[in-house]
């Protein structure tokens, strides 16, 4: 981001919600009612969850036009770098009673041309059965359902989790308050976040929803995009449950990742 870039952004960003003050004739009262609300959200550790859940989705639509690959994603307000790093076979940090159904993710990471590509790394967060995240929520395992591995040298992957449910937006807190007025609802539907590296490839930030879960179509943060909802299919073989040391049903995702070249990806950025 260049100064020059920079300067025409705010001078437009100014200009515009000094204009919308003036359309509003915004009050001093109101005006403070405002700040207070975004200086609040940092004192609730909410950081950037009131942006995230406006306006991420609009900047991963803008960078989704024209590109190739897999579907840019919002990261959401909870992506913590240098999360652990797994043996196989991947299991994510959990707790031994980790609450709900047993998740296997598993897939191919590969180039445009369908390529597969080995030694990717897949970084993975995602809440637990309470809608919770480690890290950021109080009361749980530092890194729990945090960590990154590999795609083997044939590309494909395979990560044992927990279906999370649909996220809610503290009720209680600023974001929750600006939802309450709005009269909107507090739900993201359940999700899975990836990020997907490979040092000559650019870095894709995905999440997967599941066919059929609540609030795909509500969204609070209007983030489900087409190609990132994929079926939860429900394994109770038990052959399936044997070959897996299972004694409950579990669930299996499938998803293939594309990456595009780094230099592709920079050229798109640029344009
Ligand atoms: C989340 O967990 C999330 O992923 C987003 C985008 C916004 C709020 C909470
Ligand atoms: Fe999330």
């Amino acid at each position: 981001m260049t100064i020059e870039r920079t300067r025409t952004i705010l001078k437009d960003l100014e200009r515009t919600l000094l204009r919308f003050m003036r359309k509003h004739k915004i009050t001093h009262e109101e005006y403070r009612r405002a700040t207070d609300i975004l200086v609040a959200t940092v004192k609730a550790g909410e950081e950037s969850l009131l942006y995230d859940v406006f306006f991420e989705a609009e900047a991963t639509d803008i960078a989704n036009i024209g590109r190739q690959g897999g579907v840019e994603a919002v990261e959401g307000p909870f992506y913590l770098p240098d999360a652990p790093k797994l043996e196989a076979p991947y299991v994510l940090p959990q707790r031994s009673d980790e609450a709900d159904d047993v998740l296997f993710l598993r897939g191919c990471v590969m180039s445009a041309d369908g390529t597969p590509l080995a030694g990717v790394e897949l970084d993975m967060w995602q809440a637990d059965a309470a809608g919770h995240y480690s890290n950021i929520h109080p009361n749980m395992p530092e890194w729990n359902l945090r960590a990154r591995f590999h795609s083997g040298s044939d590309g494909t992957f395979e990560v044992r989790t927990i279906v999370p449910p649909p996220y809610e937006i503290p009720k209680g807190g600023p974001t929750g308050a600006v939802l309450s007025a709005l009269g909107r609802h507090f739900f993201r539907p359940a999700h899975l976040h990836l990020k997907i590296r490979h040092p000559e490839y650019s870095e894709l930030t995905s999440q997967l929803y599941f066919e059929g879960g609540d609030y795909l179509d509500s969204d609070v943060a209007n983030a489900v995009r087409e190609g990132l909802v994929t079926p939860l299919v429900r394994q109770d073989d038990p052959k399936e449950l044997a070959a897996r040391g299972r004694q409950k049903p579990y669930f299996e995702v499938r998803y293939d990742f594309m990456l595009v070249p780094l230099h592709a990806g920079d050229v798109r950025r640029r344009a």
